[in-house]
Order: structure tokens, then sequence, then C-alpha cells
């Protein structure tokens, strides 16, 4: 089950006192667009102090929390290290902090095994939903890059699996196809033809899994839920830091980037309702495609770079179709504002699958281009 209600207030204090906190509390409010932990942002009254963002993690969905952490504390500890010995590094560039309890924990878990984790708050970032300008595209491109560039000799083997087979298309396949018979109040009639998209698509889409158990793409640390507003931007949109390090685990370049090329060029948002509005922005695709080669070209190999395309497709295809597996499986999973939102989302995925496989091979162009003037 999800946990959709916020915590109520005396909780939050009761939490908030475990944390080696600075300062005095002014306020707590929710905080983000996150479909999945519950978020607050910490506001302390003295300037001197950091604000805070307080999170309860939804175990439903991280099942080991405790191993979470760990992978957290691992990947925050070597792009620290790394940052610390690039001396040519954007100064705008911050790797997450997290505040230990004051039992110098990495998280609290509470009496009724919730379990909550504190980080620093980032004064004077902004995370974007929907990508206004081709700067914006090209620091989010280089943002996601550098982390992959950053953390390409942390060996993957190192990191939990926080969430199995995340992207891994056939056992999203196999969910769905439970789902299907699950059927939550005959939902599945009244989506058939999306169904239809999923079936339709299934075998041309498992490339990038075949490729990898093929043993041609290597497996990587990648962040696996790249969403642009996962990124945060300064002030003047220089990219600052990217956030939510939950899936960081092994994974295919390709996935990474195609999750950050779904929300970038997308017109409208994730679950945009009126499917007209969905429409590919092509040079914010080749902005991000920009930034992101400039930092991952000089360690990506020329079958990674090829199946940067084939992400492109995959990541809505398999965001589709993971709502849509919610939504016929009875809304268990993402938070949703509406009955019918996981469907609503799901449809717009497929709508973009559809606009981006038009554009494939100009993509693929734009992509190859790129890599060369990297090189
Ligand atoms: C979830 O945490 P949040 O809301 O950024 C999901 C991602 C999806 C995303 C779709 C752990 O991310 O995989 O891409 O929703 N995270 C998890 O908006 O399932
Ligand atoms: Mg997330």
């Amino acid at each position: 089950m999800k946990d959709t209600c916020n915590a109520a207030a005396q909780t939050l204090t009761e939490v908030l006192a475990k944390f080696a906190t600075a300062g005095t509390v002014a306020g707590i409010e929710p905080f983000g667009s996150g479909h999945i932990h519950d978020t607050y942002w910490v506001k302390t009254a003295e300037s001197t102090s950091p604000d805070y963002l307080l999170q309860r993690v939804n175990h439903h969905v991280f099942k080991d929390v405790p191993a979470l952490m760990e992978n957290i504390l691992l990947v925050t500890a070597h792009l620290r290290n790394k940052l610390a010995a690039t001396p040519e590094a954007n100064p705008a560039e911050e790797v997450l902090t997290l505040l230990p309890t004051r039992q110098n924990q990495a998280f609290y878990q509470d009496g009724d095994g919730n379990f909550w984790r504190m980080f620093l708050f980032l004064q004077n970032t902004r995370s974007y939903d929907l990508v206004e300008t081709e700067q914006q595209a090209f620091e989010g491109g280089r943002a996601f890059g550098r982390f992959q560039a950053l953390l390409v000799d942390l060996e993957p083997g190192l990191l939990h699996e926080t969430i199995p087979h995340f992207h891994n298309l056939q056992s999203r396949l196999r969910l769905f196809d439970l789902a299907l018979v699950h059927n939550h109040e005959g939902r599945a009639q009244e989506t058939a033809a999306e169904i239809a998209f999923v079936q339709e698509r299934a075998e041309t889409m498992l490339g990038i899994l075949t490729l990898g158990q093929e043993g041609k793409l290597p497996l990587r640390v990648t962040h696996n839920d790249t969403k642009f507003n996962n990124v945060l931007l300064n002030a003047q949109d220089l990219a600052q830091c990217v956030i939510d390090l939950d899936t960081v685990m092994p994974g295919y370049v390709a996935y990474d980037f195609g999750d950050a090329i779904r929300t970038t060029v997308n017109a409208a948002p994730e679950d945009e309702e009126d499917l007209a509005k969905i429409q590919v922005n092509l040079p914010l695709f080749e902005a991000f495609t920009k930034g992101y080669l400039q930092e991952a070209g000089t360690f990506l190999t020329e079958k990674e770079i090829e199946s940067l395309t084939m992400g492109v497709t995959l990541l809505p295809f398999i965001m589709g179709l993971r709502f849509l597996t919610d939504y016929l499986g009875g809304d268990t999973y993402y938070k949703i504002k509406h009955p019918g939102h996981n469907l609503q989302r799901a449809r717009a995925q497929f709508r973009l699958v559809q606009l981006l496989e038009e554009k494939q091979e100009h993509l693929g162009a734009i992509i190859q281009k790129t890599a060369q003037n990297c090189r």
C-alpha cells in the first residue's frame, strides 16, 4: 500500500528532534512533486542555519531501506572525493548532503516502522517539471553525463539493487501480464487500445536488454530516475546538483539518457490529458544531447552511443507500461491525484513514444553527429 497521507504535525516535530539540525524550526511544509516518498521542507528561523529536507521513505516501494541508505552514503562519498580531486570542476556543482541523526545514523525508524531521513536543503536552486530553454536542457545533459562519468570507476557490484529489475522490460512485462489477470474493476476492457499498444511493441523494445544480456553493453553505475526535475539548477540556470539517488544502481547508460529525454523534450507534463499538447522539441533534444555527450562522450563505447536512440523510445514506453500496470492492478504503487490518473499518465507516455518513434532516425543522426564532435 502507498502512504498518501501527510504525517501529522506532532509526528514531524518528534521526528525532527531525532536529527542533528542547527537553529530553530520556523515551519515545515510539504515539498516537491515526487510520486513515491513524503517530502517536507523544514525552514529554520536564523539566516545562519541551513534549511532541511525531511523525507519519509516509502518502504513499500523500497523494501530494504538500510541497503538503500548504504548506497546513498557510498555514492555521495565517491562523488565528493572525485569533486575534490577535480580542480576544473564547475564551481556551482554540489553533492547531496545527508544529515545524520543525533545517534549518528543515516536514518531514523519510528515506532510505526516508518523510515525518515534528512538532507541539507539546497537554497536558491530550481527544478523544472517542464524545460523552457536550450541552456537548461544543455545543463541537465551535462549534469547527468557528469554524474555517470564521476561514477565510472565505482564498482557497480558494490551497490545494492534497491528495486530489483527496475528497468528490466522482461520483468515489467511479466508484472503487466499479472495485472491483466488481476484486472481491477474490469479496467482491461476500457484500456484495450493501450494494451494492444504494449503488445505490438514489446519485442522491439527488448533491444537494449538483449544487447546487455549478450555482453555488448556494459553495466555501469547509473542514476535510473533521471527525470529532468532531478537536477537542481542555480539562479543562473547552471547545473548545481543531481538529486534523488534512491535508484542509483547497476544499469545501462541508455536508460538514464532515455528517461531524461522523456522529460526534457516533451512540451507537456508527464500526465498531460490533452494528447495534442504532447510535442517533441528538437532543439531541446539537441541541447541535452550536447551537454550529456560533452561529459559522457569520453568513456562511452560505440555500442553505448548507438544504444542511446533505443533508450529514447524505451523509457517513455516503460513508464507508460508501469503506469498502465498500476492502473490495471488498482493503483497501489504511484501516488495519484484522481482515479484515472495512472491511465492518463500511460496515455500521455504512449503518445510520446509514438512521436519519438516517428523521429527516431533523425534523433539517431543528431546523437551520432554530436558524438563525433565530442571525440
Ligand atoms: C517515480 O520519485 P519520483 O516520483 O521521481 C518513479 C520513477 C518514475 C517516475 C515517473 C522509485 O519517481 O521510476 O520514472 O516516478 N520512481 C520509482 O514520474 O518508482
Ligand atoms: Mg524517485
